[in-house]
């Protein structure tokens, strides 16, 4: 029975009142609903009419932008150029802010789930009392275990709310706390624990002669391995100003691998092979530092021999990459006064991917490619805690243990939190012990966890299922209540964020002592029930009873002295976010009240930090041999190599990659970055096609041994022979009628995530995957 207006009738209807709009090409003024009657009314010299500095938050790369305002409405979003290090840049996702908030799609009020499916409208306030009432119930029947979170990459547009997230599951006592980190690059923080970081970190991006990409495509994702303030620009300086010679290891020819020097295209999921080929160049043609490794690092000798099993003319065959650019390659990174680079997506998904990482680090430590004693720390963090680098390793650490279980497979929390990909089995589990309410936090499971089909069968089973959201997802319309947020431009922030990732080895960071806050600049609209993402847990936490703080994370290594940081929020009076966000920065090297003296962002010169020596008696070593690393090494040359493990009924192998007009499954509501293409091509290089009989613009069936999807294939002559290149966040949910060409496929269908997943960190095989195409459904609609 409903019990309000249906849920068209909550979503934003956008008349686009072009008096008040004049000069923007956006418009999307709404008088009825984002302003005030009166007004309305006014005559147009009253209009509110400005332009703000902001950040957009979108992706993590966080661009400085100017937001023009007419009546209380974002309508124009462009690059700031007074913003320093962007230099203006900006992508088509944040110049589609104004359409994020004023559009159609966006959700104005919280929604609850009736018996027959639809969802109504229901007050915030209304939802936060039923759903403390259900929590309440919930643990003291079956305990705080059964309730779990799971926080998705929305997070990162009010990275506060993380902490405050993390507060909520320790406030209610229950460990299960989840994110998309452990679907993502979880082998990135297994080699930090594996091998150790350097406490002085990495030497700037502007002195590298030689830079090693391995399956991460920056100029689209803005993401993993290079400086994220307008990649792009950065690059074509590198290479162009400085020569700096870009060692690109990728199946596709990708954006970034077009300026490279060296781009192995390798078959997918060979990476370990051909890092441990360019270890194994560099060890035996002694190219290594070997002051560095003698003084910093142990188990050279076992690393050696491990590595020395891929010859340059075994790991050609394997990869199918010329030996002789692999051992240019090895060459050219080790000669390398300063040489940098990372790991991306491409490498976590096809299986191995910690190990991955873990020898890309040994690289480094091998060449003696870290910071020493005396030089200035470019990016020494200035809304993170001040500390002092050290020339000197924070050494190993446990890969796994200290924390939960899981029930339904042997996995545990590890060095990249609780394993995402085994939580549909803790939901279907059978014993009393599952999980019976999971906490939903800026994701989108059904669009993106692996194993479609049973994430939904696993989401569909819950008790509770509480969603935050700014727009209605497939998620959504499985939870027993949708919190609708406020977003970005109405909300403050900071940029430590990006400074933070590097620590968990998502970005290197930027370059220079760079700060910057933003305050809200647009409310909500006026007769919305919008709430940020962490007043839902506040509100559940006060009608509980239970005390909540904020718990924010500093990263690792250098922060030893007080890696997290405990704040108790007042229950009785709420905070405002203006407040937490002081409260995440609130031990930070330059005092936010400094920060905020700069509307543009700032590049705070004065803190000039230098790397001081090692302790005196320090004798942590970065370990290059590390036991379980080497095992798994020795695995990978004795299993059959990827060419082997296609066989005629799945030819192909499925791999990702990033569009630039979505952020993961966000943007496809979004007008302004659907038009033209509403849907994720499954592109394969035209020779593959034409030998399959099909022509751009075609539907196919993709089929896995797991599942099957259909597809428009497209063309793309930059993949090499034998791959499918397909963007996941896409589709519909498993259930009713689906129009590949209007909705697009999920990549998530036909993967399984209780087959071939990572001991550690639980990631499945998400790429490289076995999959062949046919044209069954070839015809065109
Ligand atoms: N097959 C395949 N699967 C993959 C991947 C792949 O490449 N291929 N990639 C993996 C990776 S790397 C990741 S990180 C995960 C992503 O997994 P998720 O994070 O679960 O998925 P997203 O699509 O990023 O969902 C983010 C959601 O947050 C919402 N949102 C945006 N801003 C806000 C906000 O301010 N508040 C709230 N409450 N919501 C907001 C968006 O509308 C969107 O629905 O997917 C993983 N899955
Ligand atoms: N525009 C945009 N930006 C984004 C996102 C988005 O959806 N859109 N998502 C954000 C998120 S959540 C993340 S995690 C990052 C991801 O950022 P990236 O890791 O840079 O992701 P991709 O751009 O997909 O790059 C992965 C590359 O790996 C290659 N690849 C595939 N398989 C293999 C393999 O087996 N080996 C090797 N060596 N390469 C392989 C692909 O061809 C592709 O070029 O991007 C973030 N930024
Ligand atoms: S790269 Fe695009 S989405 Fe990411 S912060 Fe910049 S403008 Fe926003
Ligand atoms: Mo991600």
């Amino acid at each position: 029975m409903s019990n309000g207006p249906s849920l068209d009738q909550t979503r934003r209807k956008t008349t686009v009142k072009t008096s008040v709009a004049s000069g923007s090409s956006t418009g999307g003024a709404d008088t009825a609903r984002g302003r005030t009657e009166a007004s309305a009314a006014a005559p147009e010299a009253a209009v509110d009419r400005r332009t703000e500095p902001a950040l957009c938050r979108i992706c993590t790369s966080y661009c400085p932008i100017l937001v023009e305002v007419v009546g209380g409405q974002a309508v124009k979003v462009t690059g700031d150029p007074e913003a320093p290090l962007y230099e203006g840049y900006t992508c088509p996702k944040g110049r589609a802010l104004p359409e994020q908030h004023n559009g159609p799609s966006r959700l104005l009020r919280c929604l609850k789930r009736q018996p027959d499916g639809r969802h109504t409208a229901i007050a915030s306030q209304r939802a936060m009392d039923e759903i403390a009432a259900k929590v309440g119930e919930l643990i003291s029947r079956h305990g705080p275990r059964s309730v779990a979170l799971y926080m998705g990459t929305g997070a990162v547009s009010f990275w506060p709310v993380a902490g405050i997230a993390a507060g909520w599951m320790q406030a209610i006592g229950s460990p299960m706390f989840f994110t998309a980190n452990t679907i993502d690059k979880p082998g990135a923080q297994i080699a930090q624990a594996a091998h150790g970081t350097w406490l002085a970190g990495h030497p700037p991006f502007e002195t590298a002669e030689a830079w090693l990409l391995v399956g991460v495509n920056p100029l689209i994702s803005k993401s993993g391995g290079f400086p994220p303030n307008n990649p792009g620009r950065r690059l074509k300086e590198a290479v162009n100003e400085r020569g700096l010679k870009l060692i690109v290891v990728d199946p596709r020819k990708t954006e970034t691998a077009r300026r490279a020097y060296i781009h192995l295209q390798c078959r997918p999921g060979e990476d370990p092979a051909i890092i441990a080929c360019l270890l194994n160049v560099i060890l035996s043609e002694k190219l290594h530092d070997d002051d560095f490794v003698f003084r910093h690092a142990a188990n050279l000798d076992a690393l050696s021999a491990h590595v020395a099993a891929f010859s340059p003319e075994y790991v050609s065959r394997r990869a199918d990459v010329p030996a002789e650019l692999l051992v240019e390659a090895a060459r050219t990174l080790a000669c390398a006064r300063y040489a940098g680079g990372g790991c991306g997506t491409g490498p976590s998904f096809a299986t191995h991917g910690s190990l991955t990482e873990y020898l890309v680090s040994c690289l480094s430590t091998v060449c003696g490619h870290w910071s020493r004693e005396g030089d200035r720390v470019t990016k020494p963090g200035i809304l993170l805690p001040a500390y002092q680098p050290k020339a000197q390793p924070l050494p190993p650490f446990a890969l796994s243990g200290g924390g939960e279980r899981m029930r339904s497979r042997d996995l545990e929390y590890n060095a990249s939190g609780m394993p995402t990909a085994a939580l549909s089995d803790e939901i279907l589990w059978k014993g009393e012990d599952r999980v019976r309410a999971l906490f939903c936090l800026a994701g989108n499971p059904i669009m993106a966890w692996p194993d479609q089909v049973r994430a939904f069968e696993a989401l569909s089973s819950l008790e509770l299922l509480v969603t935050s959201e700014i727009e209605m997802t497939d998620t959504a319309r499985l939870s027993h209540y949708v919190m609708a947020s406020k977003l970005t431009l109405e909300t403050p922030s900071t940029s430590v964020l990006v400074e933070a990732l590097r620590y968990y080895g998502h970005s290197r960071g930027i370059e220079g002592p760079y700060a910057r806050y933003a305050p809200r600049i647009v409310e909500p609209p006026a007769d919305s029930d919008v709430i940020e993402d962490w007043q839902l847990y506040y509100g559940l936490a006060r009608r509980l009873g239970r005390p909540l703080s904020m718990i924010s994370a500093f990263g690792m290594g250098e922060h030893l002295e007080a890696p997290v940081d405990i704040v108790p929020l007042d229950m009785e009076t709420e905070p405002s976010s203006e407040a937490l966000v002081a409260m995440s920065v609130r031990r930070s090297r330059v005092p936010l009240d400094e920060v905020k003296r700069h509307p543009h962002g700032h590049l705070f010169d004065e803190a000039e930090v230098i790397v001081a020596p090692a302790d005196a008696d320090c004798a942590d070593r970065l370990d290059l041999g590390n036991a379980t690393m080497m095992a798994e090494l020795a695995m990978v040359r004795v299993e059959p190599a990827i060419q082997e493990r296609i066989s005629d009924s799945f030819p192909l192998l499925l791999i990702p990659r990033r569009a630039n007009r979505f952020m993961n499954s966000h943007g496809r509501q979004n007008a302004k970055l659907v038009a033209g293409l509403p849907h994720n091509p499954a592109y394969l290089n035209p020779a593959d096609l034409q030998s399959l009989g099909l022509a751009s613009g075609d539907l196919a069936t993709i089929e896995s041994a797991h599942g099957a999807i259909h597809a428009v294939v497209d063309a793309d002559d930059s993949l090499r022979l034998g791959v499918v290149s397909i963007t996941h966040g896409f589709g519909t949910a498993p259930v009713g009628a689906e129009d590949p060409r209007a909705q697009g496929c999920n990549v998530g269908r036909l993967l399984r995530s209780d087959l071939e997943f990572d001991p550690i960190t639980g990631i499945p095989r998400m790429g490289a995957v076995p999959v062949r195409v046919t044209g069954t459904w070839n015809r065109r609609l």
